[in-house]
């Protein structure tokens, strides 16, 4: 692997020869450092971007035993909310319930049945003493669904009014009807604090669809569903801090100087890691960042630098104290950069040497973009990596931003690059273009007026729901471990170091025998 020799290699370029066999693929660990301090039951991450990784992500892929970095191409406010979700997720418990205001019609809960196929919405009024004033809420919010009413906003955290369930609407022919003159008051609730275990149980007895759980204002605080019930599977392998039983949460942050003021709120919010988001990290930029947190936030925060491909980069934010390392530039299936800027290297020789030198610091690495099947993630892993980031394998998942739509008959999913026109011109959580804070931060310093492109936006397939695909990668992960001969990552590398793990060059004849030819279909 060295680049001197061989120029650069990528994952494609190499296959790993196979080992002894004398366990079940079951029996191999895949646990993993993320940081220098937090260690994980699986080494997958996801990336932070505005079409793969929001609390929705966050929560999902930290109850499988990975982690979700939280993008930044939104308003402090909006990512520290997301922060504080992943960090109050409680399993079982729906936190973001779509909700109506009695104001809404019978329409937006057939529409709404259509879009989600959630039947019994909860109807919420933002405070029920208001003097009925005109004005208009704020539309970005997802779970308000048509024209904002007065006095009402029919969102989380606003007083319950009812429920309307399907059987309120099963035979109401006009759909003109306001929710308020259908909508069930008669409610069984639960109050915040209850357990999940206690929550269902009240729910069995209920006989009814949907419990709402209420704070002691009355506000709606979370939701459960009888249809949920026996889906509540424990989540053995989770990533919760060891202190607290919450989920581990990460979001990203830029190093520009307002960048300081937008991390206070996602520390507040209960932040674990924070990445700086770069392209090219080798900054005094994010030497001074990296300073910063490490004085201001010590004990309780973790950072993740990067983006670095070479061993100078990596020293200097080791030196600097980076918590762990994220590798590659130009590798990202949605990326550009390699091709306009010329800079960059092919992610299998820029993880090896980055891994290399970071080891002797004890500092993980993250091996980020270019992961397109089971069998790259194990080449990562095996040329160094501790974990893996993806984007473009997670973003056609349900839990991904973003709704589906078809396409020639396929059903889809919007993926794009943060440096892409796109993200750095509309952002998906709404704040203005104008924001500095947003997705050009990765690719553009304060003074640029003309900015070019390094990505390019797409769409991917329906990939289902992580909570099937993740373990899918996993099981995938522990055969690739098993047919090599190694029970865990660190034997994996152990072996490697020691030479038992070999590797061999695949040229690009042995690369068309290894994928699928000479079908007719
Ligand atoms: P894939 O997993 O899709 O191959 O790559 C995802 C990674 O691509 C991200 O984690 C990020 O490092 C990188 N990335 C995201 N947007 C990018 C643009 Cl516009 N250009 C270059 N790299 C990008």
């Amino acid at each position: 692997m060295d680049s001197r020799v061989n120029g650069g290699l990528t994952y494609n370029d190499f296959l790993i020869l196979p080992g002894y066999i004398d366990f079940p693929a079951s029996e191999v660990s895949l646990e993993t450092k993320i940081t220098k301090n937090i260690t994980l039951k699986t080494p997958f991450v996801s990336s932070p971007m505005d079409t793969v990784t929001e609390s929705e992500m966050a929560i999902n892929i930290a109850l499988l035993g990975g982690i979700g970095v939280i993008h930044n191409n939104c308003s402090p406010d909006e990512q520290a909310e997301m922060v504080r979700k992943v960090k109050k997720f409680e399993n079982g418990f729906i936190t973001d319930p779509v909700c109506l205001t009695p104001k809404h019609t019978v329409a937006d809960v057939h529409r709404i049945k259509a879009q989600f196929g959630y039947s019994g919405i909860p109807i919420t009024v933002l405070d029920v003493s208001l003097p009925k004033v005109s004005y208009e809420m704020d539309m970005m919010n997802k779970n308000c669904i048509t024209f904002v009413l007065p006095n009402a906003n029919g969102k989380l955290y606003s007083i319950l009014l009812g429920i309307v369930t399907a059987r309120d609407i099963q035979f109401h022919e006009d759909h003109t009807t306001l929710l308020k003159d259908v909508m069930t008051t008669d409610l069984v609730v639960a109050h915040e604090g209850v357990t999940l275990e206690e929550a269902n149980q009240i729910l069995r007895c209920s006989k009814r669809g949907k419990l709402p759980i209420v704070n002691s204002r009355g506000e709606l605080v979370a939701l459960l569903a009888r249809s949920d019930l026996l889906k509540n599977l424990n989540f053995p392998l989770a990533s919760k801090s060891p202190h607290s039983k919450q989920l581990i949460c990460a979001a990203a942050i830029g190093t520009r100087f307002e960048d300081k003021a937008r991390l206070r709120k996602l520390v507040d919010a209960g932040l674990d890691i924070v990445v700086l988001d770069s392209s090219q990290g080798n900054s005094s930029y994010q030497v001074e960042m990296i300073q910063y947190i490490k004085k201001t936030y010590s004990e309780t925060l973790e950072v993740i630098a990067g983006n670095v491909v070479t061993r100078e980069q990596a020293a200097r934010l080791i030196e600097a104290g980076a918590d762990a390392l994220r590798v590659g530039m130009g590798s990202g299936s949605i990326c550009i950069t390699q091709e306009v800027m010329a800079v960059g290297r092919p992610q299998g020789t820029a993880v090896y040497m980055v891994a290399q030198f970071a080891k002797k610091f004890g500092i993980p690495v993250i091996a980020d973009g270019g992961i397109q099947n089971i069998g790259h993630i194990t080449k990562a892993l095996a040329l160094g990596a501790s974990s893996v980031m993806m984007g473009g394998l997670l973003a056609g998942t349900t839990e991904s931003p973003g709704d589906y739509f078809y396409h020639e008959g396929q059903r889809l999913k919007k993926y794009r690059g943060m440096g892409s026109l796109d993200a750095m011109e509309r952002n998906i959580c709404g704040t203005s273009s104008n924001n500095n804070n947003t997705a050009a931060g990765r690719y553009f310093s304060e003074r640029d007026v003309i900015k070019v492109a390094q990505g390019v936006a797409g769409a991917v397939i329906d990939k289902g729901s992580i909570r099937k695909f993740v373990p899918y990668l996993m099981t995938g992960l522990q055969h690739a471990l098993q047919d090599v001969g190694v029970k865990s990552i660190s034997q994996l590398w152990e072996n490697a170091e020691s030479g038992k793990l070999r590797f061999e060059l695949r040229t690009v004849a042995a690369q068309v025998e290894g994928g699928v030819h000479g079908l007719f279909s």
